[in-house]
């Protein structure tokens, strides 16, 4: 079946399949749980409001953050699908401190995958209808047996065989990357199918807007304070002072960052003494993204180097974050290769 606008996800998941004859199909079932997974969750995003599922649990996360409940729906909804006979084994996320291990009555197990979960990024914002997100990555294993290991998922950005967000938005939309394109889906409700509606989604060289948040500016390093000041003004890649976007919810800051392009930012500050690395988590925010802006022809690094490079030393490591337009990232990135050590 040729590529064609409109087809669903699945049968582009099949399609691409068949480009690789010695594919199993494990791979794709595990994509195709996340669609499922997807669509779930959209279901409930969008009708929060009627099912009384707004508000915090009352609970904190192990990033120390109010559990939104619909976190906590998010969470078990992906877990479920990627749990029960499939193939993967083992799951970092971002509202669990420890390493998920999947289904042990799974028929497939040991699971040759392994997968890192942000369930629904940008929770904060959920009680004001603002954009929100799912982000993740599948890794193949590299523990032998019976039971995944952190090892799996400990692994440089460069080894993911797939990276992917869902948008919960104006529309739900599914963007995702295995390395050979970046594709987007948009959920028709109507016919609860994802259907295919950017082929071969390609990052602008570079962009008029920035996106970080000002709000910080005190806290930041000289290097990041020099760098918003030159984007202000016109000594940068576009030649024009840029527009200042910041939504507060990465899956919709990088998602209008993919297509309109230009730079989105999460800087070290000193603000938080606690988070000497920056805000973003490197497995399932900044490394999953950044292979996205990387196969739509942009850039992510952290400031030094390329994030896909970075070999991760914990589940839910930190990072400072600048990803977008190639042009822009090497234009921020020159202003921090000194040192990322905040005042
Ligand atoms: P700030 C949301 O809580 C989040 O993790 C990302 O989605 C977003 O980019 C960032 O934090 C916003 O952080 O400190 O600007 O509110």
């Amino acid at each position: 079946m040729p590529i064609r606008h409109g087809m669903t996800c699945n049968q582009f998941i099949a399609e691409e399949q068949r480009q690789f004859p010695a594919a199993t199909g494990e791979f794709s079932e595990i994509l195709t749980r996340i669609v499922l997974a997807a669509k779930i969750v959209s279901r409930e995003v969008n009708q929060a409001g009627l099912l009384d599922i707004l508000g915090a649990t009352g609970d904190t996360n192990v990033q120390g953050e109010d559990v939104q409940r619909l976190d906590v729906y998010a969470n078990t909804q992906f877990i479920d699908a990627l749990s029960r006979d499939c193939y993967i084994s083992v799951i970092a996320s971002e509202e669990n401190e420890d390493l998920i291990h999947t289904d042990e009555s799974s028929q497939h197990r040991p699971g040759k995958y392994a997968l890192a979960l942000d369930p629904l990024d940008g929770s904060s914002n959920i009680d004001v209808n603002v954009s929100i997100g799912t982000i993740w990555s599948v890794q193949k294993r590299v523990s032998e047996g019976p039971r995944g290991t952190s090892a799996d998922l400990l692994q440089p950005g460069t080894e993911q065989l797939a990276a992917g967000y869902i948008i919960y938005g104006s529309s739900t939309m599914l963007v995702y990357t295995v390395g050979r394109g970046v594709h987007g889906f948009t959920l028709d409700p109507s016919v609860g199918e994802f259907l295919l509606s950017h082929h071969d989604i390609r990052m602008p060289a570079r962009g008029g807007i920035y996106s970080v948040n000002e709000g910080n500016s005190p806290y930041w390093t000289s290097g990041t304070q020099e760098w918003v000041k030159a984007l202000k003004g016109k000594d940068n890649p576009s030649g024009e002072p840029h527009s200042l976007r910041y939504i507060g919810s990465l899956v919709a800051d990088i998602h209008r960052t993919l297509f309109k392009g230009g730079v989105f930012a999460y800087p070290l500050d000193s603000k938080n003494p606690e988070k000497p690395r920056g805000k973003l988590r490197l497995l399932y925010e900044a490394s999953p993204m950044a292979m996205i802006a990387e196969s739509a022809g942009g850039a992510a690094t952290d400031g030094r180097q390329r994030i896909l490079e970075i070999q991760p030393e914990s589940l839910h490591q930190r990072v400072p974050l600048y990803i977008g337009s190639r042009d822009d990232v090497e234009f921020a990135s020159s202003f921090h290769r000194e040192g990322v050590e905040v005042r």
